[in-house]
């Protein structure tokens, strides 16, 4: 069953009626840009095929009453009541099961965006095909296949960028993920063989044509398995390590320093510190250096900067596993002209760029490799660059 029928048959399971109407959205791969988005800096993600369906019926109450094929439970909650149950206080958990604050989060958010609008009680299934906790955004694919469910069910008017912020409030305020906007925007702005090159401090974004397909390439996921949450652990550290970093340069952010900064910093920061930032820096060089390779010279020459960022995560940043970094070194030693870890890193999934041809010999390679190294089988498919939200029924 796909996942729309799925989404479709829970809604018919729980509340005996067809959808008015089954929204999606879509996962992501960040190409290049990891931990910049947070640091005011630059990205290039893009969408994938892989969605997540929101199925939605209007219930006559003043209630959101949500399932998903995630779990067992039946979670309701008074539209009027979200904001007794969000903010979710610093370093708690959610007062819902977690899964469900990514959707009522969203409901919170936009009605505190919009408060004059008027906002019915819905019935909402969600069902997803991205893999979750893979490091391919399955939480920013809820969100935006909510937001755009309500934004037409509660005709809310917003624009993209409107609904990819009340993705990240839910995402830090309701999850309590303390997430930047990167993943809500490339699932908003996805297009077919386009990255979006998104500026995470003014937010102005344009779609950067990959090429993949026509220079006969394609990019591998290769998801390790290794389960990873942001909410907790080295991403919240790595967030306030960089933080520290710009506090004690006397920046308001990473992004107000270059390459040319970074002596300054050796000299003023404690190791760690510095290498956070060296990360942070240099990752957004080779973000601006990708798009202008990408536009001027085509995908095969991106593949250096894919592997340098890989490089720079695994020793300066420190958020790789060893089963990262067996993935990316064993797709490179077998054909890859790049490969890196995507998404926040500490498990998840890395990407390689090959030659369409070579695809099968690199998969063969790092199964191989994986199971002489005891890792569990990894899931390797092609993703190829896709479309944003849309109604699909
Ligand atoms: C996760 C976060 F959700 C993003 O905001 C981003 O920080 C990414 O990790 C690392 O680049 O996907």
């Amino acid at each position: 069953m796909t996942a729309l029928d799925a989404a479709r048959a829970l809604l018919v399971e729980f509340t005996g009626r067809e959808p008015d109407g089954i929204w999606s959205a879509p996962g992501r791969v960040n190409l290049i840009g990891e931990h910049t988005d947070y640091n005011d800096g630059f990205v290039l993600p893009f969408a994938i095929e892989q969605r997540t369906y929101a199925a939605v019926v209007r219930n006559g109450t003043g209630e959101l009453r949500v399932r998903s094929t995630f779990a067992d439970d039946l979670v309701v909650a008074g539209v009027d009541d979200l904001d007794t149950v969000f903010p979710t206080p610093p370093g708690s958990t959610p007062r819902v099961p977690e899964w469900s604050a990514y959707v009522l989060g969203v409901a919170w958010a936009l009605r505190a965006r919009c408060p004059e609008s008027a906002t019915p009680g819905l019935d909402i299934a969600i069902a997803s095909d991205v893999p979750v906790g893979a490091g391919l955004s399955s939480s920013a694919a809820i969100e935006g296949a909510v937001a755009v469910a309500l934004n037409d069910r509660w005709e809310l008017g917003l624009d993209a960028v409107a609904l990819a912020q009340a993705g990240r409030r839910a995402e830090n305020e309701a999850v309590g993920a303390p997430t930047g906007i990167m993943d809500q925007m490339a699932s908003m702005l996805g297009r077919a063989d386009a990255a979006t090159f998104l500026d995470c401090r003014s937010l102005e974004h344009r779609s950067v044509p990959t090429g993949f397909a026509a220079a006969g390439l394609e990019v591998l996921v290769i998801d390790t398995r290794v389960q990873h949450a942001h909410s907790t652990g080295g991403y919240r550290e790595r967030h306030a390590a960089c933080e520290l970093g710009a506090r004690s340069l006397g920046v308001a952010s990473l992004r107000d320093l270059t390459v040319h900064d970074l002596p300054r910093a050796a000299q003023l920061l404690d190791a760690d510190v510095f290498r956070r930032v060296r990360h942070v820096v240099t990752e957004n060089q080779r973000v601006l250096d990708t798009v202008a390779a990408l536009t001027e010279q085509g995908p095969r020459a991106i593949g250096e900067l894919l592997t340098a960022s890989h490089s720079s995560m695994r020793d300066d940043f420190e958020i790789s596993v060893p089963e990262l970094d067996t993935a990316v070194d064993t797709a490179r030693a077998a054909g890859a002209l790049g490969a890196r870890m995507t998404g926040g890193g500490f498990g998840g999934s890395a990407i390689a760029l090959v030659s369409r041809d070579d695809a099968p010999a690199v998969t063969v390679s790092v199964r191989a490799r994986f199971a002489a190294a005891g890792f569990r089988p990894p899931t390797i498919f092609p993703v190829s660059p896709s479309v944003g939200p849309r109604r699909d029924c």
